[in-house]
């Protein structure tokens, strides 16, 4: 496979979120958004999305799972609970080489973040030395590296930044009142705890959720209402459209309206206009229609790779071709990811 040609060069480093005073989006606020007709929702989502993104440039995010299957927490929709029968064998930690390995194809099909992911609660001391090392490889490889790996203790993070961890991927998932009815075995808190740690540590925040769990309209909104309130807001927000598995207990739900998908990512760019609005999770399910009116309303990163962490993704060949076909421009490396001796100074 060969990387995408069209690349442009990033010149607004995410770094120039600035710190907000106070919390800026109250819920009814955010709910107005999602309520505007919808021409006039894409309208200023557009509007937001040049005024801060003028290339209009894609980033590609490739991830891999270094730790598959036989999580103790009960994530309602998540495949890689021991408790559910999905098919989902749990395996061991993947060796250095093979994380490189995967890491250098991904650079080599354009990806410019390479996310390592594992299904943990929280990962233990002797897992953490085998994070360190994927981190400083991938990192040594010219790559911004990200990591999801649970909820960290004090002292982790700050271990993961010394690694040369660029981003730390943990979800709130949902609106606080909808959370309960998707898991039980941590709470909320713990989710805004291990983020103020990230943060804390240096480290820029990647936090999103999930769409078309059950929720109402009003809980989108809350979803977003709390990420935007975050202060700062994250640096990248996946918003993931629920893969529905078979032995979850969220399967079978109705699917989300896609158009509501679409108000989703919009809303996001107008109350987070300086993130990556990721479209995660679910892609393969929108179809090309849906993902150019979410490309439209200002999502401006993919996951890129024909796998997410168990589940199937579009393949990258069609990624490619749905991007030249709408004339989008892929992110290229930033200096700040480059190896040292590469930057020339
Ligand atoms: N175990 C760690 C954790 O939960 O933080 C990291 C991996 S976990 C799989 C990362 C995220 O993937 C979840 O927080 C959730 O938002 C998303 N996810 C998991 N299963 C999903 C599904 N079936 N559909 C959409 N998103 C999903
Ligand atoms: C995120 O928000 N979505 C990704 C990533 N962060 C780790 C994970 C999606 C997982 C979808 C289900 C699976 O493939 O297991
Ligand atoms: Fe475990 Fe993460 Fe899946 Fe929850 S989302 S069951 S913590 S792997």
């Amino acid at each position: 496979m060969n990387a995408p040609t069209n690349t442009v060069a990033l010149h607004r480093p995410t770094a120039a979120i600035k710190e907000r005073p106070d919390a800026t989006w109250p819920l009814a606020d955010v709910l107005a958004l999602f309520e505007l007709p919808f021409n006039d929702l894409m309208f200023r989502a557009q509007q937001a999305h040049r005024a801060h993104f003028p290339d209009g440039d894609v980033e590609l995010a490739t991830l891999l799972s270094i730790k598959t299957g036989g999580c103790e927490e009960d994530c309602g929709y998540c495949p890689q609970a021991a408790r559910y029968d999905t098919g989902v064998e749990a395996k061991k930690i993947l060796d250095i080489d093979t994380v490189l390995d995967a890491a250098r194809q991904a650079k080599a099909n354009g990806a410019t973040r390479f996310c390592m992911g594992a299904a943990w609660r929280s990962p233990k001391e002797r897992d953490m030395d085998k994070v360190e090392e994927m981190v400083r490889e991938v990192k040594a490889l010219g790559m911004e590296t990200c990591a999801t790996l649970g909820m960290l203790e004090e002292g982790q993070a700050e271990q993961l930044k010394k690694a040369g961890l660029d981003f730390y991927n943990h979800n709130i998932d949902t609106a606080p009142d909808f959370y309960n009815n998707v898991i039980s075995t941590r709470e909320y808190q713990d989710r805004l705890d291990t983020l103020g740690r990230v943060r804390n540590a240096g480290l820029k925040v990647c936090c999103g959720g999930i769409v078309g769990m059950g929720e109402t309209r009003e809980q989108r909104a809350g979803l977003l209402a709390q990420l935007a309130n975050l202060n700062p807001y994250p640096e990248s927000v996946p918003v993931n459209h629920l893969v529905q598995v078979e032995g979850t207990p969220l399967h079978g739900l109705d699917p989300l309206d896609p158009l509501e998908f679409v108000r989703t990512i919009a809303v996001a760019r107008i109350i987070m206009p300086e993130a990556r609005v990721r479209l995660s999770a679910g892609r393969r399910q929108l179809g090309e229609a849906v993902q150019a009116m979410c490309f439209m309303a200002g999502a401006n990163s993919i996951f890129y790779g024909d796998k997410l962490l168990t589940t199937g993704n579009p393949e990258a060949e069609d990624d490619r071709a749905l991007l030249a076909k709408l004339g989008l421009k892929t992110r290229s490396a930033t200096l700040e990811s480059a190896p040292k001796e590469a930057c020339g100074c």
